[in-house]
């Protein structure tokens, strides 16, 4: 697999390089962007890594986890290319309007990199030249990343494998889902032959809860409400205060409610702010959520999708099942 031939010259040819992914970043954004930022220094070139923080304690033993800044802090002079990894529109990156008008006035050329399905609404960019490499048949952005590394004829140090073991092994569950392929499994050998410690990082990943993310993770088992094939849960903007965990700390609760033997899709509700509700879907095999995330103004892939919507909890799970019914899901 290569990457766009004006993608890599891009990457060639230009210094300065901001790098930047969604927001609540996941083993695969932070794992392709810090391994990303270490093929640039090979090249020589200079780049900085901003995201929102805190970084989630799961990740913080990343390599390279020390050069990420402050999203809020982001400062966009002296940048020549901006590039988005693991999502493919600007409004993805932050929930604050601020950052996103400072981003839509970035003058310098953008590149995308993701495997997400192509998020179609507005780019609205002040930019002289977009690249995109968008394929939303990988596992993970850490394989695009991998192939860019081996184009531009980078070195998978250890570090790097690291990080990009870690991309694939968090979006794929740990090799469980569907997007588990032949070439997935032959990446991840290669950088386990270079450094990956497979064990070490499937526990910094997946088996370093704190009691206070497991209490919350109790609350939503407590409320799960299963309508056969479909599986729904909630979490209240007090459960999190009670609990003092955040949004990042329900990564991965929504698989959880898909292990069911009677259900195929999940969908986890949590309120961020009063009335405002993010959603995150999963299914089994062939059902496709991504469908009901667009028809939202969401997106993702076939099996693991989400959006945002401004409605009540009740509100917002009448048309989850609406939308369910029509596609007879449900
Ligand atoms: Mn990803």
């Amino acid at each position: 697999l290569n990457p766009p031939e004006s993608l890599v010259k891009i990457l060639r040819e230009e210094n300065n390089f901001l790098i930047l992914t969604h927001t609540t970043p996941d083993g695969d954004a932070f794992g392709s962007a810090l391994a990303l930022k270490f093929l640039l220094d090979q090249l020589g070139k200079k780049s900085q890594v901003y995201t929102e923080i805190p970084v989630p304690s799961q990740y913080k033993f990343l390599s390279g986890i020390d050069y990420i800044r402050d999203l809020k802090e982001l400062n966009i002079d002296g940048f020549n290319v901006l590039i988005l990894v693991d999502c493919n529109n600007l409004r993805r990156i932050s929930y604050d309007k601020n950052i996103i008008d400072k981003l839509h006035s970035f003058k310098g050329k953008i590149l995308i990199i993701d495997h997400h399905i192509e998020d179609k609404s507005s780019f609205n960019s002040a930019s002289k030249e977009l690249v995109k490499w968008i394929d939303s048949e990988k596992a993970a952005t850490g394989i695009l990343i991998y192939y860019l590394i081996k184009s531009l004829e980078g070195r998978i140090t250890k570090e790097i494998a690291t990080n990009l073991y870690t991309a694939i092994i968090v979006d794929t569950g740990n090799f469980q889902f569907d997007n588990t392929t032949e070439e997935v499994l032959s990446i991840a050998t290669e950088l386990v032959r270079v450094g990956a410690k497979p064990s070490y990082i499937y526990q910094q990943c997946f088996e370093s809860w704190s009691e206070k993310r497991f209490k919350l993770f109790t609350i939503m088992l407590n409320k799960l409400e299963i309508l056969p094939p479909v599986a729904i849960s909630f979490i209240s903007k007090s459960d999190f205060q009670a609990t003092e965990t955040t949004e990042s700390d329900t990564e991965r609760f929504v698989e959880f409610l898909r292990i069911l033997n009677n259900v195929n899709i999940s969908a986890l509700f949590r309120e961020i702010e009063p009335s405002f509700i993010k959603v995150s879907l999963r299914s089994k095999g062939e059902i496709d959520v991504s469908l009901i995330a667009r028809d939202f103004g969401g997106g993702g892939h076939k099996n693991a999708a989400g959006y945002r919507i401004n409605d009540t909890f009740e509100g917002a799970r009448m048309r989850l099942l609406e939308r369910l019914t029509y596609y007879k899901l449900l």
